[in-house]
């Protein structure tokens, strides 16, 4: 017993100091701008500041390929040039509607280009960066006109502006990144971690859930996040896989977004597994996984018994089934889980208000479906 609660004890002083709420351990806020707003001197507020940096890299591409700002904000853009083929390259910010016509002069510049650094002439250009050579750094600094709207971001050297370009909101809804039309198609498929590969496994931080997740694009159009600190499922959504980013180009410790709302969310602090008869289970330890197939097969342990779990789609897209091996238990297993938005049935047993009790030969190998009931 004592060993029992001093492991409890150490679980608990391992929890990050931040949690006000034991599941959702991540900062709340997801890092959707990288506008920081300047601390209040006084009584005057002054106007928003904007810091930006983004990297010119290689196959012509702006990284990020999008940001927010607001109409007034001063907006500092740190470029740096990290094409590793060597290509020199500038940024161009255009008002909204006037990236093909900023595109279509600089490529009629011809033997004028080089002299202008391949920027034409044009009221449309709101900023600009001088040339920068490979390996080149530079800062400009502009103000976001008063209109709201989509400013264009290119490269202006010939042959570029048609795949090299961005886009700045301001003042104006950012879709979702698999949906934006305003950023090359590579730049949105660069952002989603296995590039729109499905099945597709990635360890990230994601958002209402615990520091170690994982989140999984299943074959079809489901996708998942599963907390490794609590070796359960956290929720499902369906569309689009994660957008990462905001974790790539910070220090690494951003959480990624997920583009949809969930369909189902585990309940909060509950664990869906409980050894009967064997007193109340301490916290379930992860000990690892496996890809097989492009999927994960989770390894944890439950009061001294092996877990093996792989989370697959039901037919047709219909929800997912939670495939789970537990060979060698002792004692009746209970199971419970939320209903939220789903149906739930299992292989053996049978669901009672949520709750299930499978014999120890039953546990060894059963399957929990959650079928997705809202409307679609
Ligand atoms: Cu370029």
């Amino acid at each position: 017993m004592k060993l029992a609660a001093s492991f409890l004890l150490l679980t608990c002083a391992a929890a990050p100091a931040f949690a006000a709420d034991p599941d959702a351990p991540n900062p709340p806020t997801p890092p959707q701008s990288t506008a920081t707003a300047t601390p209040k001197p006084g009584k005057t507020a002054k106007k928003k500041q904007v810091k930006v940096k983004i990297a010119m890299r290689d196959g012509m591409r702006f990284e990020p390929p999008r940001f927010v700002a607001n109409p007034g904000d001063e907006v500092s853009v740190s470029l740096e040039n990290a094409d590793s083929t060597h290509q020199p390259h500038n940024f161009l910010v255009l008002l909204p509607g006037k990236r093909d016509e900023v595109v279509k002069q600089s490529l009629e510049l011809g033997d004028k280009g080089p002299a202008q650094e391949f920027i034409p002439v044009n009221p449309a250009i709101i900023a600009h960066s001088a040339l920068l050579n490979p390996e080149g750094a530079k800062t400009i600094h502009f103000t976001m006109p008063s209109e709201p709207g989509i400013y264009p971001f290119i490269c202006s050297m010939p042959g570029h502006g048609m795949i090299m370009y961005g886009a700045i909101y301001s003042g104006v809804k950012m879709p979702a990144l698999s949906e934006d039309q305003n950023i090359p198609p590579m730049a949105a498929q660069v952002a989603t971690p296995g590039g729109g590969r499905r099945p597709f496994a990635q360890r990230i931080f994601m958002p209402n859930s615990g520091p170690a997740s994982i989140a999984v694009a299943l074959p079809g159009n489901l996708n998942y996040c599963w907390d490794a600190g609590q070796c359960r499922l956290r929720y499902t959504w369906r569309g689009p896989f994660i957008d990462a980013s905001a974790h790539w180009l910070g220090n690494g410790r951003e959480l990624a977004s997920v583009p949809k709302e969930p369909w189902w969310s585990a309940e909060k602090g509950k664990f869906p597994l409980k050894i009967a008869d064997a007193g109340p289970s301490p916290a379930a330890k992860f000990l690892g996984y496996k890809i097989a197939a492009g999927l994960p097969e989770f390894h944890y342990e439950v009061a001294g018994a092996e877990v093996f779990e792989t989370i697959t789609p039901a037919p047709g897209d219909t929800g997912l089934v939670l495939h789970y091996r537990i060979p060698k238990l002792a004692h009746p297993l209970e199971f419970s889980l939320a209903p939220a938005n789903a149906k739930i049935a299992s292989s053996a047993g049978a669901f009672d208000s949520g709750n299930l009790r499978l014999t120890p030969s039953q546990a060894a190998d059963f399957t929990v479906t959650l079928t997705d009931t809202t409307p679609r």
